[in-house]
């Protein structure tokens, strides 16, 4: 007796629709055998008519998960958990530990005078700083004090290690990793440094002073590697940047005032596998729905709001985290009318355009805004 299986019909010309008979389902058993199938009654499943995410949007508050971040420093030591972090974990990629899609997110908590050991993966990696005083980060020799809002890289194959300095406060930061694509194409190794910390070799702060001026390149600078050179993207310059932009720009319908991390070296993304940007609201801004492809996870750097998602509504404070998985429709609005909002977004877009797969929509009806069915 052939058992019962899924199959996805669909009652389209041009799609597959055959129905099962005692002859075919006895068939589908055979070919089993064989590690084999057919392909129509698969088909409409593996190829959906547009991309359908296993993500579902999400909103991390802050002041939900900041206590409970913190007492994972009485729980555990860093030497112990090698990485002491929370992960967010979405509860349609759980199987991959994935925020959204194919990008990994967590909050890492240290106390002054901690250290985690040194290693290097071919997953790439940033951090977004959330609080705290006197945390740095190591990447190849190259040390970086970090502040709140600061943006730091630690790309693949690069030695890194993060650490408190003793005269420091506790501090908390967003670490965002493509671990789940590495994994996903079965490409991810790891190595623990043979010392467990690495030398500083170079001035600290080296590679943003000497890539991060505007408008200007080092005499001699020459740089050829997949990642940006300025390993870390300081608050202020980027909050100053986006002001001046402001001020001569409509924006975008979509996104307000958008500007994009790029590598000063190619003007490319910071990373070949996840960009970054920093967007800004204007006082009483509210922008228009579209959706892309990619995956995005967003970090509310400063002011309050809320995101309609799929037609769900969250509203959001400083520090807090949402996620829009691909092809989600998605608009944002600023709740002060005197303030600006920031909004930081970790993505997948340069996997997405450098493989031709990007493509974007804008929500046509109601001026552009979604109904709000929750
Ligand atoms: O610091 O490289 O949150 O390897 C998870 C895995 C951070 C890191 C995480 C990691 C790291």
């Amino acid at each position: 007796m052939a058992k019962p299986r899924e199959n996805y019909r669909e009652d389209v010309a041009g799609r597959a629709n055959v129905e099962d008979t005692p002859e075919l389902l006895a068939y589908y058993d055979e070919l089993d055998t064989y590690n084999a199938g057919a392909l129509w009654t698969v088909a409409n499943k593996i190829e959906p008519w547009e991309p359908k995410s296993d993500s579902v949007p999400v909103l991390w508050r802050y002041r939900d998960l900041r206590s409970h971040v913190l007492r994972s420093v009485d729980l555990v030591t860093p030497e112990k958990a090698g990485r002491r972090v929370i992960y967010l974990n979405n509860p349609g990629r759980t199987d991959v530990a994935a925020a959204v899609g194919w990008i990994y997110a967590g909050l890492q908590v240290m106390h002054p005078g901690e250290r985690a050991s040194a290693h290097r993966h071919s997953a790439s990696a940033v951090r977004f700083i959330m609080e705290g005083s006197g945390a740095y980060t190591v990447v190849d020799g190259h040390k970086m004090t970090l502040g709140a809002n600061d943006f730091v890289l630690t790309p693949n194959g690069t030695w890194h290690e993060h650490a408190v300095e003793s005269s420091g406060t506790p501090c908390i930061w967003q670490d965002g990793l493509d671990i789940p694509l590495v994994n996903a194409l079965e490409a991810n190794f790891y190595e623990v440094h043979p010392d467990l910390s690495q030398a500083v070799t170079y001035a600290v702060d080296d590679m943003t002073k000497t890539w991060g001026n505007p408008g200007l390149t080092p005499n001699g600078g020459n740089w050829s590697k997949g990642y940006s050179p300025m390993f870390k993207y300081e608050w202020a310059p980027t909050y100053e940047a986006l002001g001046r932009y402001a001020e001569c720009t409509d924006g975008s319908p979509f996104d307000g005032v958008l500007m994009e991390y790029v590598n000063p070296a190619s003007n490319g993304p910071v990373m070949k596998t996840m960009g970054a940007s920093m967007q800004m609201l204007r006082p009483g801004e509210r922008t228009r729905a579209h959706r892309h492809t990619g995956s995005y996870l967003y970090h509310v750097s400063k002011g309050r709001g809320h995101s309609i998602i799929n037609g769900q509504r969250f509203d959001w404070q400083e520090r807090d985290i949402f996620c829009v998985p691909s092809w989600a429709w998605h608009e944002h609005a600023n709740a002060s009318d005197t303030e600006d909002a920031c909004l930081f977004c970790l993505n997948d877009l340069p996997v997405m355009r450098s493989l031709g797969l990007y493509r974007e929509e804008a929500f046509g009806d109601n001026g552009g805004h979604q109904p709000v069915v929750a």
